[in-house]
Parts: C-alpha cells; sequence; structure tokens
C-alpha cells in the first residue's frame, strides 16, 4: 500500500519536471504555427474574381503547423488544393485523372458552409499553386500558398 502511494508520489515528481524543466530550445525551433483565411465564392477565391491574373496568396512557415478556415459564400461547393511545385498543370483540371499533382486538398464546403481543419506546411519553401478542383473551376478559382 505505501509502495503503491510512493509510486504514485514518483509519476507525478517525474510529470512536474517534464512541465517545468528545459525544452525551451527544442520549442525556439519549432516553426511557428498560423491560421489562414480562405473565402470561396463562385468561382474564385477572396474579393474579387481575378484569380488568374491576380491570385491571392496565403503565408505559412515551411514545415510548421496550420490552420485552414474555409468559408464558402458561393451557391455552389468548392475546395482547396495544394498542387506540387513545378506540376505540369492541364488547361482543364481533373480531379481523378490529375489526382497525383495534388500535395494536400481540404474536403469539399458545401454552399454557405464553414470548414476547419489542420495540417503540416510543405518542408519545402516555394510558392505552391492552390486550385480549387470541382470541375470547370481552375483557373478562374485559383490562389498561392506561399512556403518560407
Ligand atoms: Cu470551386
Amino acid at each position: 500500500m505505501k509502495l503503491k502511494y510512493l509510486a504514485v508520489l514518483a509519476i507525478f515528481a517525474a510529470l512536474f519536471f517534464v512541465a517545468c524543466g528545459g525544452g525551451g530550445e527544442e520549442e525556439s525551433t519549432q516553426p511557428e504555427s498560423v491560421t489562414i483565411q480562405v473565402t470561396q465564392n463562385d468561382n474564385y477565391y477572396g474579393a474579387t474574381p481575378d484569380n488568374a491574373t491576380n491570385p491571392p496568396q496565403w503565408n505559412v512557415n515551411a514545415g510548421g503547423q496550420v490552420s485552414i478556415e474555409l468559408m464558402n459564400n458561393g451557391t455552389v461547393e468548392h475546395n482547396w488544393a495544394v498542387i506540387k511545385l513545378n506540376s505540369d498543370m492541364p488547361d482543364a483540371f481533373d480531379s481523378a485523372a490529375n489526382a497525383d499533382l495534388i500535395l494536400k486538398e481540404t474536403g469539399l464546403v458545401a454552399a454557405g458552409e464553414s470548414f476547419r481543419e489542420s495540417f503540416f506546411a510543405p518542408s519545402e519553401p516555394g510558392e505552391y499553386l492552390v486550385i480549387c478542383t470541382v470541375a470547370g473551376h481552375y483557373p478562374s478559382m485559383q490562389g498561392r500558398l506561399v512556403v518560407n
């Protein structure tokens, strides 16, 4: 009985040490997490329907955690898909035939709905093309994920 009590005490002492002692150096090397907000419309991201010439940009840290908040203000469903660097993009994106070009994609967001999730940014810095993979929405619906 007494031994059990001592064991519990030892566990608490160990936990206290882990929580309070050291580790500062490790924390400072972690890339900072960011939250990005994406507004979806029919059929473009952000405020204006000129994504092809003036794509909205979302900045994140290489390898860092990203919380994405999507708001679909449109009347049809949309998503948000990051394309692999240096991909040869087709004129019209086919979500089945071109699936191998996708690095990361959110689920489809229904009209009027919002969606939120977390993921880790690519570890390789660069300017990643982001598109909506719903048929016919690319190239008019696109943006850039800027990984620093
Ligand atoms: Cu779309």
